[in-house]
């Protein structure tokens, strides 16, 4: 498929090269901004944002060892771990995250991979949420291609599994896994219908080369992921990433427009990290290309920019949410 851009034929393209992608990242400013706006308009309305809510139904004690991550039991961030939760609490955060106007919720677990017997409270959960008309998705690790076929029965609509960096750089942030098991998972999840939700972090002291690799990764798989969420590093103390040095947040908006240029189509995620960005940043990175947000006071363990906050955010920049695939009557509550 393919739509114009002003005289240029936009096609959707699964066959990037890095060099493409390093010569995107190093286009003045202004001409990558008006080539990444431009294809968005061409795929979607840029007043709207999808907006996803997110609650972790599983904290902490997770036995990996990602540098980043606050649920790691080898770092002392002093979060609580918290056991799965039932099911009658995660529907009634589903229904508040409706109510003010998320149309998707994502579960998130501290697992490495989640056991059978896990598997299945966790299905029933995505049943549940998927009753309240919201579109579901869930990160819970590794999966086995029958454990995806399973939450692809009970009704899930998206998998979250981000690459997290490039390649390269992966080694120097997770030991207890290698990049091919969150490769060969994301065959897995589309392999069984699920749709991908898959991105990275960004500010974790990688190169340029880095993050154009981790870009390349994502822009040539099988299939562009539906949803492409771009983390800016969430800093935790107790973390080996904590006082890594800030990214220059240009080179964010960088990323997010070179995101928005090879996979047009797809939802290009303003995820963790908007806490520490001002709203000019924000109002940037929205024109770059980004469509979808967290929203909600919370992310899994840390801060997201309060709910009133984002509103003031929005109607300010005349934006409102994306209506729901599925919502009972995709009227927006905001
Ligand atoms: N354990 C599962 C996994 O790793 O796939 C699911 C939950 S894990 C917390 C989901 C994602 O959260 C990670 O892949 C990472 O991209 C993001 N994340 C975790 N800690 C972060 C931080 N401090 N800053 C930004 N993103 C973070
Ligand atoms: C994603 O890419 N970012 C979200 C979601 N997918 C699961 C998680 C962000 C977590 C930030 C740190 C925390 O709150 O624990
Ligand atoms: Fe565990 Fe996921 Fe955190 Fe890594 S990112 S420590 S796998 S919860």
């Amino acid at each position: 498929m393919d739509a114009t851009v002003g005289s240029e034929r936009a096609a959707i393209r699964t066959d990037w090269t890095l060099d493409e992608v390093q010569a995107l990242f190093a286009e003045a400013f202004s001409n990558l901004l008006y080539r990444a706006h431009g294809l968005h308009r061409c795929w979607f309305d840029p007043t709207e944002v999808q907006i996803s809510t997110l609650l972790s139904i599983k904290t902490g004690a997770c036995p990996e060892d990602c540098a980043y991550c606050p649920q790691s039991i080898r770092y002392n961030t002093g979060l609580e771990d918290e056991p799965l939760m039932h099911i009658d609490e995660v529907v009634k955060h589903a229904r508040a995250a409706r109510e003010k106007g998320a149309t998707r919720f994502c579960m998130g677990a501290a697992y490495r991979s989640p056991k059978n017997k896990q598997l299945e409270q966790i299905a029933a959960m995505i049943a549940a949420v998927r009753d309240l008309g919201m579109e579901t998705c869930a990160t819970l690790g590794m999966l086995s291609i029958e454990q995806a076929e399973r939450l692809k029965q009970a009704g899930l609509d998206y998998y979250n599994h981000n690459l997290d960096s490039s390649e390269s750089y992966y080694r120097k942030i997770i030991t207890t896994r290698r990049f091919q098991d969150r490769l060969d998972t994301l065959k897995a999840v589309r392999d069984a219908g699920l749709r991908v939700c898959c991105g990275g972090i960004i500010g974790m002291g990688e190169t340029a080369h880095d993050r154009s690799e981790l870009l390349h990764t994502l822009a040539t798989m099988p299939e562009h992921p539906g949803s492409v969420p771009i983390n800016q590093l969430v800093q935790i103390e107790g973390t080996p990433l904590h006082g890594t040095e800030p990214l220059d947040p240009i080179e964010f908006v960088r990323t997010i427009a070179v995101a928005r240029i090879l996979m047009p189509r797809s939802h290009v995620r303003l995820s963790a990290g908007r806490t520490e960005m001002s709203d000019e940043m924000q109002a940037l990175c929205f024109f770059a290309g980004a469509n979808s947000i967290f929203y909600g006071d919370k992310l899994l363990t840390t801060d997201n920019p309060d709910v009133s906050r984002d509103q003031a955010l929005l109607a300010r920049l005349g934006m409102r949410p994306e209506a729901a695939k599925m919502a009972n009557d995709g009227k927006s509550r905001l």
